[in-house]
C-alpha cells in the first residue's frame, strides 16, 4: 500500500504514523533512496551514506550476536552456544558461592577470556601476555552494541559510559581498582583508546595528543618496583571532555600524591622514575651526556641499584633509548616546544645534586660543621639549575635563624646538609611533575567548549594496594587511598542501594557486606585519627618517630591497629585487603616534607625560567569543588578541612594535603555516574597461563565480589525518579505530540510496552535491574537514530 504512494507522501506518512519502521522496510527504503540520489549532489549522498552506515552498524551488531568473529586462536570469541555452565555474567550463575565464581574465572582465563561481568561491573584478570583482544575489529564491534551481544570486554565499559553520557547528558566516571600489578593502568589506556574512537575527534591531532598524554605522565610518574615493572607511583584521574553531542574535545588530568621520595631513596630491587633512565640513555645516544654534565662511567647516587652496574647498563639499553625518543615525540606533539631543554637540565640538575657530598669539619665554636667535598659536582648542579654555585653551597651547608629580630647564620651538620640537599631534589622533581601535568592540561584545553559546557568521562587509575617486606609512609598513604576507593565502591553498590529500598518501601533482601568504615575512621577521624595524630606530632620539634608510634598506641583504639612485638617502630594495620606491618621510621620527616626557605629563595633567583616557575607558584590543588562537600561528609567520616590556598606552604603537611586530595578526588567521582572495573592478579609471579586459585579467591573475598554478584542478581541497581524516567523513555511508548501524565502508571505503561520484566515501582522511583537500563537506552537510541535518518531523507528529498 505504501509503495503505491508518492515517495514524499510515504515519508511523511511514516513520520506521522509511527517512528517504528520495521528494519526490512527500512532497508528497502535505503536502497531506493541511494538509487534516486545517485548523480545528485555528492555531499548529500555522502551524508546519507554515513547515516545509513550508522544504521547498518546497528543491524550488523544484532547479526554478529550469533556469529562472532573468530580470532586466529579461535577460542576467545566463542559463539553464543557456550556450555551451559560457562557464563559471562557471574550474577546469572545458578549457584552463587566463592568456589563457583573462582572456577568460572579460572575456566574462562584458561581460554583467554580474561573479562567477566558481575552484573554491570567488569572483572579483568591480568593475562600477563599480549592477547588478541584489542584489534580494530574488537574496537568496532563494541560501538553502540548491546552488552550481551558480545563477550565481556573493557571496550564495552567504555561504550556504556559513553552512551549513558550522551543519552542522559550526565558526567560519567570509571573507577578502576585492584592491587599493585593487577592491570589498572593497562585498563585505563584501553579505555582512553576506545573513548577516542567513540568520541570521533574532528581533528586527528587532538585524538593523537590525548593518547600520548598517558605515555608522557607515566614516564615521569611510574617506576619499576618489586611487584610491577611499570608501577604507578601517583594517582591519576583523567577526564575526557566531550561536547553534548559526544565529540571528544579535550582532556584534563589530575594527579594525586606522587611518591617523590623515590627520587632520593628506593627500597632494595627498585628503581627511580623511568624518565631518569630514559634521558640517560637518550642523551648518551645523542652524545649529549657531557652537555648535561652526566658521567658515562660513574652512576649517579640517585640511580644506584645494588646489583646492576648501572651506567653501562642504562647507556646501552635499547628500550630506554626508544622510550626517550617516544617521550620526546610525545612532548613535541602535545605542544611542549621551548621548554624541553630546561626539563632535561632540571632532571640532570637533580641527578648532579644527589652526588654532592659533605664532610664533617670540626670548628672552634661548633663541633659539627659541614663542607662540600666535591665542589666540581656542586658546580655542575648549580650550572644546570642556573643558580650560583657559592649560593647553593651556602644554602646547603648553613641556614638562617631569626632570634630577637636578629638574623643569625648557623652551620648545618652533615646530616642536616644531606637532608636539605634531598629535600631540594624531591621538591624540584615533584614540582616538575606537577608543572608537566598542568602544562598538558593547558595544552589540551578545549577549544570549542566556551559556550557549550560539555560533558566528561573521568577515568580513575591510582596506585594499587601494596604490601612489601618493609612498608613506609608512602605505602600507608597508598593503602589509605585504596581503602577509600573500596569504601566508595561499597557505598555505591551496597549502602546507598539498600537505603533506597527502605525509603521507597521496596521489598528486597538485605545483603551483608564487609564495611571498611571503621578503617577510614581509624585513619581520617579528627582529632584522634591516625593522620591527625601524625600531624599533631609533626608540629612538635622534639618529637621522634618513636614518640609517634607511642602516640598511635596510646590513642588508636581499634582492633585493626596493633603493635607487633619485636619490630622496632613497627605497627600493624588490618586493611580491607589484608594485614600490613608498617615501619614508622622517617614518618615525621616525610610528613613535614619541609623545604628550607633558603633553598626556595635561591631557586627563585635561577636564570632558568622553568626553575623559577616551579618555585614561584605553589602548585597546590586549589580552586576545586567545595560545593560537593556536604556530599562527602558522610564518606570521610568527619569535617575534614581543606588546607586553604592561603595556608602557608611550609605548614602544609603531606597528611593534611593527602586528606584534601582524597576529598577532591571523591568529589569528582561522586559528581558522575560511576562504572567499576575490578582488576584481579592471577598470580604473584607475573606469569601467563597461571591461575593461583588461592590468590584469586583472596582478592574476590576482600573486594566483595560474591556479595556484589548477589546484590546484582537480587537488587535494583538503577533507580530513576518517575518524571525523569518518563522524560527519558516516553518516546518508546508515546508519540512525540503526546504528553503522558507524570505518574507511576505512565511508567508502567512504558515498561509494559517494551516488555521488560522484574521491575518494581517504589514511592517516587522506578526500580530497575542492571540489565534493564541498558536495554532501554539501546531502544531509545535505535528509535532516535531512525528518526534522524528518516528526517535526513526527507530533507534530502525535498531539497
Ligand atoms: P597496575 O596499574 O594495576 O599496577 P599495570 O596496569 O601496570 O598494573 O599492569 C601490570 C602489567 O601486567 C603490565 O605491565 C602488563 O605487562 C600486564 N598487563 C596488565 N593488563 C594487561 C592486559 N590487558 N593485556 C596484557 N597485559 C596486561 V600499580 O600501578 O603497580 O597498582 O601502582
Ligand atoms: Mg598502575
Amino acid at each position: 500500500e505504501l509503495w503505491s504512494n508518492d515517495f514524499n507522501d510515504f515519508i511523511c506518512k511514516c513520520l506521522i504514523k509511527d517512528f517504528e519502521l520495521r528494519p526490512n522496510v527500512f532497508e528497502l527504503l535505503q536502497h531506493v533512496f541511494i538509487k534516486q540520489i545517485v548523480g545528485r549532489e555528492k555531499t548529500l549522498q555522502k551524508q546519507l551514506m554515513e547515516l545509513i552506515d550508522l544504521n547498518q552498524q546497528m543491524g550488523v551488531i544484532e547479526k554478529t550476536r550469533h556469529e562472532r568473529i573468530h580470532t586466529k586462536k579461535g577460542s576467545y570469541m566463542k559463539s553464543q552456544s557456550q556450555t551451559c555452565d560457562d557464563v559471562e555474567d557471574l550474577a546469572t550463575l545458578e549457584v552463587l558461592d566463592e568456589n563457583t565464581i573462582t572456577e568460572q574465572l579460572q575456566r574462562r582465563y584458561a581460554t583467554e577470556q580474561i573479562y567477566t561481568y558481575v552484573g554491570d561491573i567488569l572483572i579483568a584478570v591480568n593475562p600477563f601476555q599480549k592477547t588478541e583482544l584489542y584489534t580494530p575489529e574488537h574496537s568496532k564491534i563494541y560501538v553502540g552494541a548491546k552488552r550481551t551481544s558480545n563477550p565481556p570486554h573493557i571496550y564495552a565499559v567504555a561504550d556504556i559510559a559513553y552512551q549513558s553520557m550522551v543519552s542522559h547528558n550526565t558526567d560519567q566516571c570509571i573507577v578502576i581498582s585492584g592491587e599493585s600489578g593487577a592491570g589498572k593502568t593497562e585498563s585505563a589506556h584501553l579505555l582512553v583508546q576506545q573513548l577516542t574512537v567513540l568520541g570521533k575527534a574532528n581533528n586527528q591531532t587532538l585524538q593523537e595528543k590525548i593518547l600520548l598524554v598517558n605515555s608522557l605522565v607515566e614516564a615521569f610518574g611510574n617506576a619499576c618496583t618489586v611487584i610491577n615493572d611499570n608501577s604507578s607511583r601517583f594517582g591519576k584521574y583523567l577526564e575526557m571532555k566531550f561536547t553534548c553531542g559526544g565529540t571528544v574535545v579535550g582532556a584534563q588530568i589530575s594527579d594525586y600524591l606522587l611518591e617523590k621520595s623515590r627520587v632520593i631513596h628506593r627500597a632494595v630491587g627498585e628503581r627511580n622514575f623511568h624518565i631518569f633512565y630514559y634521558i640517560y640513555a637518550g642523551l648518551a645516544e645523542r652524545k649529549k651526556l657531557g652537555h648535561y654534565k652526566l658521567s658515562d662511567s660513574k652512576t649517579p647516587k640517585y640511580l644506584h641499584n645494588e646489583n646492576v652496574k648501572l651506567v653501562p647498563d642504562i647507556v646501552g639499553n635499547a628500550f630506554y633509548k626508544e622510550q626517550f625518543e617516544t617521550v620526546e615525540q610525545c612532548f613535541k606533539v602535545i605542544g611542549f616546544t621551548l621548554e624541553l631543554g630546561s626539563v632535561y637540565s632540571t632532571l640532570a640538575g637533580i641527578l648532579n645534586a644527589g652526588d654532592v657530598e659533605f664532610t664533617s669539619v670540626a670548628s672552634e665554636h661548633q663541633t659539627d660543621k659541614s663542607n662540600i667535598s666535591n665542589m666540581a659536582v656542586l658546580e655542575s648542579a648549580a650550572s644546570l639549575l642556573c643558580i650560583r654555585a657559592d649560593e647553593l653551597q651556602e644554602a646547603l651547608t648553613s641556614h638562617c635563624v631569626v632570634t630577637r629580630g636578629e638574623t643569625i647564620v648557623r652551620s648545618n651538620t652533615v646530616e642536616k646538609a644531606i637532608e636539605v640537599r634531598d629535600a631540594m631534589s624531591k621538591a624540584l622533581y615533584g614540582r616538575l611533575f606537577s608543572w608537566i601535568v598542568n602544562r598538558i592540561n593547558s595544552l589540551l584545553k578545549l577549544d570549542s567548549l566556551s559556550e557549550d559546557k560539555g560533558l566528561n568521562i573521568g577515568i580513575l587509575d591510582i596506585f594499587g594496594f601494596e604490601n612489601f617486606k618493609r612498608n613506609s609512609f608512602e605505602q600507608l598513604c597508598i593503602n589509605i587511598a585504596n581503602e577509600q576507593i573500596q569504601f566508595y565502591f561499597n557505598q555505591h553498590i551496597f549502602a546507598w542501594e539498600q537505603d533506597e529500598y527502605l525509603n521507597e518501601d521496596v521489598d528486597a533482601r538485605v545483603i551483608e557486606y564487609e564495611d571498611n568504615r571503621p578503617l577510614l575512621d581509624l585513619f581520617l577521624q579528627k582529632p584522634m585519627g591516625m593522620l591527625a595524630l601524625l600531624d599533631e606530632e609533626s608540629r612538635f620539634p622534639q618529637a621522634t618517630d618513636q614518640t609517634l608510634v607511642e602516640k598511635f598506641e596510646d590513642n588508636l583504639k581499634s582492633k585493626n591497629f596493633w603493635r607487633p612485638k619485636r619490630v622496632d617502630l613497627g605497627f600493624g594495620i588490618h586493611h580491607y585487603a589484608g594485614k600490613v606491618i608498617y615501619n614508622a621510621s622517617g614518618f615525621l620527616a616525610k610528613n613535614r616534607d619541609a623545604l628550607p626557605a633558603d633553598i626556595v629563595l635561591l631557586l627563585r633567583s635561577s636564570e632558568n625560567e622553568l626553575i623559577r616557575k616551579l618555585v614561584t607558584h605553589p602548585l597546590t590543588k586549589t580552586g576545586l569543588l567545595f560545593t560537593l562537600y556536604k556530599y562527602l561528609t558522610p564518606l570521610v567520616g568527619d569535617a575534614t578541612h581543606h588546607p586553604r590556598e592561603t595556608t602557608n606552604m611550609k605548614t602544609q603537611t603531606v597528611a593534611s594535603y593527602f586528606r584534601y586530595s582524597l576529598m577532591d578526588l571523591l568529589s569528582k567521582m561522586v559528581a558522575g555516574q560511576p562504572h567499576f572495573v575490578r582488576c584481579i592478579k592471577p598470580n604473584n609471579d607475573r606469569q601467563a597461563h597461571k591461575f593461583d586459585r588461592e590468590k584469586v579467591l583472596i582478592q574476590l573475598r576482600y573486594t566483595g565480589i560474591l556479595e556484589t554478584a548477589k546484590i546484582r542478581r537480587q537488587g535494583y541497581s538503577h533507580r530513576i525518579l518517575f518524571n525523569n524516567f518518563i522524560e527519558r523513555y516516553s518516546i518508546l511508548a508515546f508519540r512525540a505530540n503526546e504528553e503522558p501524565p507524570m505518574n507511576p502508571e505512565t511508567c508502567a505503561v512504558i515498561l509494559e510496552k517494551v516488555k521488560l520484566e522484574n521491575w518494581v515501582l517504589g514511592k517516587t522511583k522506578v526500580f530497575l535491574k542492571y540489565y534493564h537500563a541498558e536495554q532501554l537506552n539501546l531502544m531509545v537510541r535505535q528509535t532516535t537514530d531512525r528518526i534522524v535518518l528518516v528526517q535526513a531523507y526527507v530533507r534530502g528529498w525535498l531539497a
